[in-house]
This record gives C-alpha cells, sequence and structure tokens, in this order.
C-alpha cells in the first residue's frame, strides 16, 4: 500500500487535494476526476451482478440490435455505462461538453446547468466482446481543455492532438477493480476497497521496464498485416535463434485496458496494427477514446507510443471517431516496432 506522508492510506480524494495544493490541477479538474472515479465505482458495481442483474447481453429490443456509430452492435453494459458516465457529468459545472465512443456527436451541457472549462471523451466500456464471458472490460478517458471563448463546444473543439490532455486514465473492471490516472506527473494506481466504496492508492509512479519478452496482439489476423508488421513479429516468433535473440510470450486479452494494465504492470508491448480488413478506416482503435489516453498514461509511466510511424500523442485529429494503428508500452520494444516500419 502506498501511504500518505502521515503514514495512512492514501484515498484518491487525498491524493487529488495533493495534487491541487501542489498547484498540479485546479479544483475544477479535481471535481471532474472525481466525479468520473464515482461513475466508474457505479459502472464497477453493474458489471459485477452479471446476469443478476439483467445487464448482459445485446442492446435493443424487438426492433433488432442497436448499433453505434462505429457501426458495432452494442452491448446492454455500453448502454448503461455510456448513460452513468453522461448523467454523473452533466451538472456539476466542470465541462463543457463531453464526447463518447458509442454517441455520433459530442453533447455540450445543457443550458440548465453551469458550463465549466473542460471537455471529457469516454470509451463507458471497452473490450465489450468480454463481457458476455466474464472476462475484464473498463473504462477509458481523456480530458482537454475547452478552447478559450467557446460557449458551446462542438465536434471540432475536441479534435486536439494528444499533447493537449490534461488528465487521461482507465478502469479496470477485473478480479480488482483498478483506476489508473495522470494529470501530467506520472502515472498512479488505486484499488477500489469495495468495502469502504473507495478508491486507495496503491501504486504512486508507475514505472513500465524498457525492455520486455511479452507481446500483445490478435495473431489471428496475421495474414492481413502490412509487410513491416509480418517481419516484426516474424522476428518475435523466431525467438533465441532469430534476429531478437530472446524468445518472447505472447498474451491477448481483447480488452485494450485489461492489455494496457498488464503492461504497466509487468511491461510488454501492445499493438492493433494497420490490417487490410480495418484499413480503410485507418485502424482498428480509436484515437481520441482510447490510443491518446493510453499513450498519455504509458508515456507518464516511461513507456512509449506510436501508429508505428509518429509518435501517437503527436497525430492531429481530423475527425472525433478516427482510429489509428496502435503500438505502446515498453519503451525499446516500441521502438523497435517503429524501426521495421520505418524500414518500409
Ligand atoms: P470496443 O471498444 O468496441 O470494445 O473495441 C475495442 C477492443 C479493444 O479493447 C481490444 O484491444 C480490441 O477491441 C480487440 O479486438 P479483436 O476482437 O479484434 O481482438
Ligand atoms: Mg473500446
Amino acid at each position: 500500500m502506498t501511504a500518505s506522508d502521515d503514514g495512512k492510506p492514501c484515498s484518491l480524494t487525498r491524493f487529488l487535494i495533493e495534487e491541487q495544493r501542489a498547484g498540479r490541477i485546479g479544483p475544477d479538474l479535481r471535481l471532474l476526476i472525481e466525479v468520473v472515479a464515482r461513475a466508474c465505482k457505479r459502472i464497477s458495481i453493474t458489471v459485477g451482478k452479471g446476469a443478476l442483474g439483467g445487464v448482459l447481453g445485446d442492446a435493443g429490443g424487438a426492433q433488432g440490435a442497436s448499433i453505434n456509430i462505429q457501426g458495432e452492435a452494442q452491448k446492454k453494459l455500453d448502454v448503461l455505462s455510456n448513460e452513468i458516465l453522461l448523467e454523473a457529468n452533466a451538472w456539476g459545472g466542470h465541462l463543457a461538453a463531453l464526447a463518447s465512443e458509442e454517441m455520433d456527436h459530442s453533447q455540450p451541457i445543457p443550458d440548465v446547468y453551469p458550463r465549466g472549462n473542460y471537455l471529457l471523451l469516454f470509451d463507458p466500456l471497452d473490450g465489450s466482446s468480454n463481457i458476455d464471458v466474464n472476462v475484464s472490460v473498463g473504462t477509458i478517458f481523456s480530458v482537454l481543455r475547452s478552447p478559450e471563448g467557446v460557449d458551446r463546444p462542438g465536434d471540432e473543439h475536441f479534435l486536439q492532438p494528444g499533447t493537449a490532455q490534461v488528465a487521461a486514465g482507465y478502469c479496470v473492471y477485473g478480479p480488482q477493480t483498478t483506476l489508473v490516472l495522470t494529470v501530467g506527473h506520472g502515472t498512479h494506481a488505486f484499488t477500489l476497497d469495495r468495502e469502504i466504496g473507495s478508491f486507495t492508492l496503491t501504486t504512486r509512479g508507475i514505472r513500465i521496464p524498457e525492455e520486455t519478452k511479452e507481446f500483445a496482439v490478435n495473431m489471428s489476423n496475421q495474414r492481413f498485416w502490412e509487410p513491416p508488421m509480418q517481419r516484426y513479429v516474424g522476428d518475435l516468433l523466431a525467438g533465441k535463434e532469430g534476429p531478437r535473440g530472446k524468445d518472447f510470450n505472447m498474451r491477448w486479452v481483447a480488452s485494450m485496458v485489461a492489455d494496457v494494465h498488464r503492461i504497466m504492470t509487468r511491461g510488454g508491448i501492445f499493438s492493433y496494427p494497420l490490417d487490410s480488413k480495418c484499413a480503410p478506416k485507418g485502424g482498428k482503435l480509436r484515437l481520441m477514446y482510447e490510443a491518446n489516453p493510453m499513450a498519455f498514461l504509458v508515456e507518464q509511466a516511461g513507456g512509449a507510443a506510436s501508429t508505428g510511424r509518429q509518435r501517437m500523442l503527436e497525430v492531429q485529429p481530423t475527425g472525433l471517431h478516427q482510429r489509428v494503428p496502435v503500438f505502446l508500452g515498453s519503451k525499446r520494444e516500441v521502438e523497435e516496432a517503429v524501426r521495421y516500419h520505418a524500414e518500409g
């Protein structure tokens, strides 16, 4: 357990107050993070009910499946988690607008509530394909500043590169519920103490090992990858006898939050590269809701994040739901993957 200065366990609330006193965040950002964390607790409880809460399965009714802007069938928990985050964040006065992977367009805060200076983006329930089989899923979020002088932000005001993020985090709903957060001064993990309902600091200043022998990728897409990716993974698989000179292990949960959390814990490289199936869309994972917040968290933990050809956080977004190829995790290994792409 990572204690406060007085030796007592450090709650998320106390951590944020100390960050505010140190001048690293203001009161509005503190409130925003508290509200998102509270929503994550509700999502954690809802996810944990499973079949008993009637929350498994697809959204939509007799009229057929409910399809989101991504063209994907929504699960009931996608919709519920989205509603929990929208409701929690509407009235606090800390936000100007919010955007979700599950909604076509961003939403300004309703006129009946005061409007703040921040923009919030989220993937309410990442890893949806794992919901019904009781495997870890999670929430990912990213916070940007609302541009000065804009009263009612629209989609275009969200199109800021990842370097402009002021905070990012994810909450993984697994055997433990863990919130991992950065406000630009390191990456920290808080475990939900289910008995008292409070997030408690359990790792201050996560450091991702620079070297790794573990990679995460959906190998079933191998034949659809571009030549640099084929060569890179081919060399990983060649192990000790190959050019990399060491054996690699592989993991693929198919929940980005869970795969990234493993990398935060023990290192590794996560990739969802371009393949000929997702190439027309630019990739599989979303820049604004998945790649950028994870890239910010990973860089703040000493790791690296790239599209394979460009530092992730420097990509200039062109659309709210834009997709990108993703390579992130242990610094040296991400640099290796980038090197294969630079060779063409
Ligand atoms: P989702 O946000 O609709 O759940 O999709 C994103 C997920 C990631 O969590 C995960 O890395 C990837 O999709 C898994 O894709 P695949 O099913 O192709 O392995
Ligand atoms: Mg997702």
